[in-house]
């Protein structure tokens, strides 16, 4: 079994009954076969119509295709795609503008085929069933030549009894993939109207404004996104295995958590056990704590045959609570729980969870309607960001990967991460390594920001999808509200293309589809959540108000906030609006060099090549002038095609800085920032602030100084600055707000100091000062002024703050040096400048390793030590060293 699906089945059987033999598992992941299927999809389950033209053109294969007819070596878990990519029938989808010449992979139909022998002794078992973890998506499934299975939902899970199908000796499975789109076109093309969708196909297998995506329940992303290529998949993308078992099998082990504080946690193990026949059993449920305390509990229960749903209630005196990133340690029990009869054990099973209590609170106060996580008692302010799915190939990101991309966001001081509705689900390893770390997860349940069909199979199929998903994620303490979907609401109230929607379609339709969308996400979801993970809040979408009235408002639920950047406004637009909670707001920028070089060659190497277009999914390519207006508009021209990547990376970090302190210094009104967006699908320009190789960009070396616990900012509006320490200690300390104003040329012009009470978990004013009181007449264009929160004399935090945009400032040449050397624990590189250095950018090229910090501005005189991890030749890191500020990077210098 591979460690992935050992994670998927939290719980299984240990012991066999007497009599009976030990459940067994085996994992059917190795041998198989793929290969371009013979039988074309013809219109589906949909006998009308036909394919667009253009989708039958592109559904030619291009290259050489003659060997896909032959079966060659496949991997499971997986995907078509990666497939072909393994045998070199394809070229890297990521390289260059190759995306546009595969997409007849996704519109083309595929076999799968696996020879396996099975003994007697196990079609001596009472049951053998065949389990997959995931079909993506239109998926038969024949065992033997016998069909068993139409599979047509990419997040469901599928068990099959085989035992009457299975044979001594050879057996063979085989798994026929329809292409979604092909599929379902047909049937799309003869409606009288296509819901509203996402993002139109850019290569015209669909035509704009009907799309199939809306009608399938598959990743929605991997039909293109503002930010990721179209690459629809199809596969056996989860483990596939047979389980062997005989008299009974726990389906499923919940520690349900029915109060937790401080001095006791109450809780109830509950069991899902399918029995074969009637009996009186022992149930026993031990725990062990992080300090290694025990306990156990058992009582009598009498089984009936069929479905069993049996509990044992649990009381832990002083539990040692899970708690998020910042408010303590991310603490774990396991729990083991076993099934006795007869003096023998029949059946166990294992999980771990934390222990913690998990509030959505919306008190109405001045500003409307509060929105606040609050965990264990403590308001916690959220910090983070939005994640979207890894890779555009889902099946072939590690467990490795999942969580280095969870610990940069930890190491960036964020305690939440929104999980996107576009997406997929994540693989267990991926919550549990949040559990680990501490990091809250917002989990959006997949529905990217289509207008969802109403028909009754679709609202059961989702129901379903859901009650699964659930269940088998309800442990992970990490996971503290589900959420309906992405901006549904929002978009059916706002966005053009519905609006006019709305005006073709008769009202009765129109109603029709509403009620659908209600019915989904207010009734059906928040059922489902209310049933089975009762303890977690349910939000109907995000942004929303919970349907209490219109979606994405100021005064109450959560916000999206476009109008920067989709809107084009000025990036200062940020601080005109204050969120209860501002769950997505973002500005693009390309990755490092290194990044970039991995999918281009040299002559692609500027923002309007066909290349970088390819790889800028906003507004089809035209991001890269909007990256530009902000470029232009804060810091100037862009000297050459590094100095654009670089200066992009700078606007985006200061840009976002910039929203995220106003944030967290409006609390209470407002009680998080996520930004958009964490991490990224594919190496291309996007609003990521870790790029696809978990490369940081300089915003995430920002959100780790802009999201630390302490935090002294600066906010400057109409010549009037107001500084505030932010804190989210849970106890208030004194500390001193001292002011330097520095001549950036090297002069200390003045220094005050003044004390300040940081209140706990709030946002303490400390200072309201005009732009004639810090500057005495010097000039605006050739002054810097230093705030740092000095805590028993030490800085606790430090801001720099300018008296307007930095194309407007007279910035120095710094004269910056650096030394590279052993400090002790490892390699540190000393950064010193002469003269004030704005924005300091450290490159290693193609070495990649990790900075304790990056991205930041060095006053005159100062120097920054930086911790270097991770580098295997210090001579070779020495050549690879570049360091750069803002004056290195534009046309011409600044007035
Ligand atoms: C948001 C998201 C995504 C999108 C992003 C950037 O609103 O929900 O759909 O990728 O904006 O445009």
């Amino acid at each position: 079994m591979t460690p992935r699906a050992s994670l998927a089945l939290a719980a299984w059987l240990v012991v066999g009954a007497a009599g009976a033999a030990t459940p067994t598992e085996r994992d059917l992941s190795v041998g198989w076969q793929f290969r371009l299927s013979h039988t074309a999809t013809p219109a589906g389950a949909n006998p009308a119509g036909e394919p667009s033209a253009q989708l039958k053109r592109l559904r030619q294969c291009t290259s050489s295709c003659e060997r896909l007819d032959e079966w060659q070596p496949a991997t499971v878990p997986g995907a078509i795609q990666t497939d072909l990519l393994a045998r070199k029938n394809i070229p890297d989808p990521f390289w260059r503008d190759n995306e546009a010449s595969l997409q007849w992979i996704g519109l083309s139909d595929w076999d799968y085929q696996l020879s396996f022998d099975v003994d007697a002794a196990t079609l001596r078992r009472g049951h053998v069933d065949l389990v997959f973890d995931g079909l993506d998506t239109f998926a038969e499934v024949s065992l033997n030549g016998k069909k068993l299975l139409s599979a047509d939902n990419m997040f469901r899970r599928w068990r099959l009894p085989v035992k009457s199908t299975l044979h001594a000796g050879s057996n063979t499975l085989t798994v026929h993939l329809q292409s979604p789109i092909a599929r379902v076109q047909p049937w799309l093309l003869t409606q009288p109207y296509a819901l509203p969708g996402e993002f139109d196909s850019s290569f015209g297998d669909e035509p704009k404004g009907k799309q199939t995506s809306n009608y399938v329940r598959k990743a929605n992303y991997q039909y293109g996104w503002d930010w990721g290529p179209r690459y629809v998949t199809l596969g056996i993308w989860r483990p596939v295995r047979l389980e062997s078992w005989d008299d009974l099998r726990v389906a499923d082990f919940h520690i349900a958590q029915t109060q937790v504080e401080a001095d006791v946690a109450k809780l109830d193990a509950q069991l899902d056990v399918r029995a074969d026949k009637a009996g009186a059993v022992t149930l026993k449920v031990e725990w062990t704590g992080p300090d290694g305390k025990t306990g156990s509990e058992q009582r009598e229960v009498a089984l009936k045959a069929g479905e069993n749903h049996v509990g044992v209630p649990l009381s832990i005196d002083h539990p040692q609570r899970w708690w998020p990133v910042g408010y303590g340690e991310p603490n774990l029990y396991r729990f083991h729980a076993s099934i006795e009869s007869g003096g023998s054990t029949v059946a166990g099973a294992d999980r771990e969870t934390g222990l913690r209590k998990v509030e959505l609170r919306r008190d109405k106060d001045q500003w409307g309607r509060g929105f606040a996580f609050v965990v264990n008692g403590v308001p916690v302010f959220a910090k983070g960001a939005n994640l979207i799915p890894y890779d555009a190939f889902p099946s072939r990101v590690s467990s490795e990967r999942l969580e280095a991309i969870l610990r940069s966001a930890k190491d960036a001081n964020m305690n939440m991460l929104r999980m996107w509705g576009g997406g997929t689900y994540q693989d267990d390893a991926f919550y549990a390594a949040a559990d680990r770390l501490g990091v809250m997860i917002w989990q959006d349940f997949m529905f990217g920001g289509a207008v969802t069909p109403y028909d009754d199979a679709f609202r059961e199929s989702t129901r379903i999808e859901a009650e699964e998903q659930v269940t088998r994620l309800r442990d992970h303490p990490s996971i503290v509200l589900w959420a309906g979907n992405n901006e549904v609401q929002t978009g059916w109230e706002e966005w053009p293309d519905r609006i006019d929607f709305q005006k073709f379609v008769n009202a009765d339709e129109v109603k029709k589809v509403e009620d659908g969308m209600r019915t989904i996400f207010d009734k059906t979801l928040r059922k489902v959540v209310s049933d089975l993970s009762p303890q977690v809040p349910y939000w109907a979408s995000s942004p929303s108000t919970d349907f209490d009235g219109p979606a994405n408002v100021e005064t109450d639920g959560d916000m999206h906030y476009w109008k920067v950047w989709s809107g084009s406004e000025p990036i200062s637009h940020y601080l005109d609006i204050t969120p209860r909670f501002q769950s997505e707001y973002g500005l693009q920028s390309f990755p490092v060099m290194a990044t970039i070089k991995a999918f281009a060659q040299p002559e692609d190497m500027q923002p309007e090549s066909k290349v970088m277009r390819a790889h800028q999914k906003f507004a089809n390519g035209d991001g890269n002038q909007r990256l530009l207006l902000y470029i232009r508009q804060e810091y100037g021209e862009p000297k050459d095609f590094p100095s654009f990547v670089y200066l992009s990376q700078v606007m985006q970090a200061e840009g976002i800085e910039l929203a995220a302190e106003h944030l967290r210094s409006a609390r209470p009104r407002n009680m998080g920032t996520l930004y958009w967006q964490l991490n990224d699908v594919w190496p291309g320009a996007s609003w990521a602030s870790v790029d696809y190789f978990n490369r940081w960009k300089a915003l995430q070396f920002h959100a780790k100084r802009f999201y630390a616990p302490v935090d002294v900012v600066p906010l400057r509006r109409d010549g009037k600055t107001d500084v505030f320490a932010v804190s989210d200690r849970t106890r208030d300390f004194d500390a001193v707000l001292r002011t330097r104003v520095y001549d950036m040329g090297g002069k200390l012009l003045r220094e005050t100091r003044l004390p300040v009470h940081a209140k706990a978990l709030s946002s303490t004013r400390a200072l309201t000062v005009d732009d004639a009181t810090l500057l005495k007449g010097a000039d605006p264009r050739k002054t810097v002024v230093a705030f740092d929160l000095l805590e028993n004399g030490k800085p606790a935090a430090h801001h720099l703050l300018y008296f307007g945009a930095a194309r407007t400032l007279a910035l120095p040449t710094p004269e910056l040096t650096t030394s590279l050397h052993d400090g002790g624990h490892g390699l540190v590189l000393t950064v010193s400048a002469k003269r004030l250095a704005r924005a300091v950018w450290v490159d290693t090229g193609d070495i990649d390793v990790r900075l304790s910090q990056n991205a930041f501005d060095l006053l005159p005189g100062e120097s920054i030590d930086i911790e270097i991890d991770g580098a295997t030749d210090t001579e070779a890191l020495r050549r690879a060293i570049t360091v750069r500020s803002l004056v290195d990077a534009l046309k011409e210098t600044t007035p």
